[in-house]
């Protein structure tokens, strides 16, 4: 009980509504009162009455769902920021129904990204912004904060899955590596699908190790083996894939792979290569920019020649009916980027695909919640 008042506590203290997590006076205030509408029923005292949905965290069997409003990590087109916002107000317009618990959004700073970048008076004044108090230990920067939240939700809630919208996928970092941590002190033998048009498997960029092209890189060393690692849809590197799996371990499958192959038969060697590793959960990463860019173009690099929604669809729908889901998250949606090929309606069209993504991975969640509580 003690381990949960303490959670609860560091979420009142690093979390904030659903939807507020970009800080802002007027921009976007009549979205975000249209969530709020839908999730509290009312557009006032919304602090309040987020705090007091927080204590049903318990007792909850729902995905829980966290909003990283960070694209510090981006580098080409910023924007993803506002993906929890946009893509929680879709999710629950397609489905209002959405088994989920919302546990809200991380607090970010906009212009931090990890506190070891920090200098001490940076930390100091960015303590005193965020909690009031410059000599408190918490975290600032929105990488740390939420590697350190989702550390303690797992420490509490071992068996609670988090379904997590970034952001850029620089945020994948502290969500992945919170998981697979978790996961190995369970003795959960685990891997990670990830989703993307790009490898993200760069030591650092222009000198910061983490970011939104390599994160993937730097969660390789909490796996068992870097060959648990399987990438599907890429297509916009200057490498070979021999490079990438030979230099890193990793296992692709390049976006071209998918439409010599089909879907099926991707996802039938992913499948067979972790029944043979004896893997027992999964974790999705899903870069929207997996998808071709004819159906999702709000994203800092949209690209061509990616998966139609149904190839990612069935990929998943197959290694979910053979390992249960445990953590997913989608990120880089950025709904005020659309402009790629000047489509009119964009970023509704990026949106509804994330959406249907999104419903997935967390009826997939629920699912897998309700399969291993039951053989338990
Ligand atoms: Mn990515």
């Amino acid at each position: 009980m003690k381990k949960q008042s303490d959670l609860l506590t560091k979420m009142k203290t690093y979390l904030c509504p659903p939807g507020n997590g970009v800080f802002t006076v007027n921009t976007a205030k009549e979205r975000k009162e249209g969530l709020h509408q839908k999730l509290f029923k009312t557009t006032e005292n919304i602090e309040a009455l987020w705090m007091k949905s927080l204590d049903g965290l318990a007792t909850s069997d729902a995905p829980c769902l966290l909003g990283v409003c960070s694209d510090t990590g981006g580098g080409i087109l910023r924007g993803a920021n506002w993906g929890p916002l946009f893509l929680r107000e879709q999710l629950l317009a397609d489905n209002p129904n959405l088994n989920i618990f919302d546990m809200g959004d991380i607090r970010v700073i906009p212009h931090l990204l990890h506190d070891k970048y920090l200098n001490d008076p940076t930390i100091a004044n960015c303590r005193k912004a965020l909690y009031g108090d410059e000599k408190s230990e918490l975290p600032v920067s929105s990488l740390s904060i939420t590697e350190d939240f989702t550390k303690n939700f797992y420490d509490t809630f071992p068996t609670k899955g988090i379904f997590a919208i970034g952001g850029d996928h620089s945020v994948s970092y502290p969500l992945v590596k919170s998981y697979l941590k978790a996961k190995k002190a369970q003795g959960k033998k685990v891997a990670v699908v990830h989703f993307d048009a790009h490898t993200d498997l760069l030591v650092e960029r222009l000198g910061i190790d983490i970011c939104f092209g390599s994160w993937a890189t730097h969660v390789l060393e909490f796996l068992d083996s870097p060959a648990l690692m399987h990438q599907i849809g890429i297509r916009s590197t200057g490498k070979s894939k021999e490079h990438w799996e030979t230099t890193f371990g990793v296992h692709q499958h390049w976006a071209k792979d998918v439409k010599e192959k089909g879907a099926e038969k991707v996802a039938n060697e992913i499948i067979e290569h972790y029944k043979k590793e004896g893997v027992q959960e999964i974790y999705v990463s899903f870069d929207i920019d997996a998808i071709d860019s004819s159906y999702a173009s709000a994203t800092g690099t949209p690209e061509k020649d990616g998966l139609d929604p149904h190839e990612a669809m069935t990929i998943l729908k197959l290694i979910s009916s053979n390992f249960p889901i445990t953590g997913a998250d989608i990120v880089e949606i950025a709904p005020f980027l659309a402009t790629n090929e000047g489509k009119q309606s964009e970023p509704d069209t990026t949106l509804s695909v994330a959406s249907s993504l999104g419903q997935f991975l967390i009826e997939a969640m629920a699912n897998a919640n309700r399969s291993i509580s039951t053989n338990r």
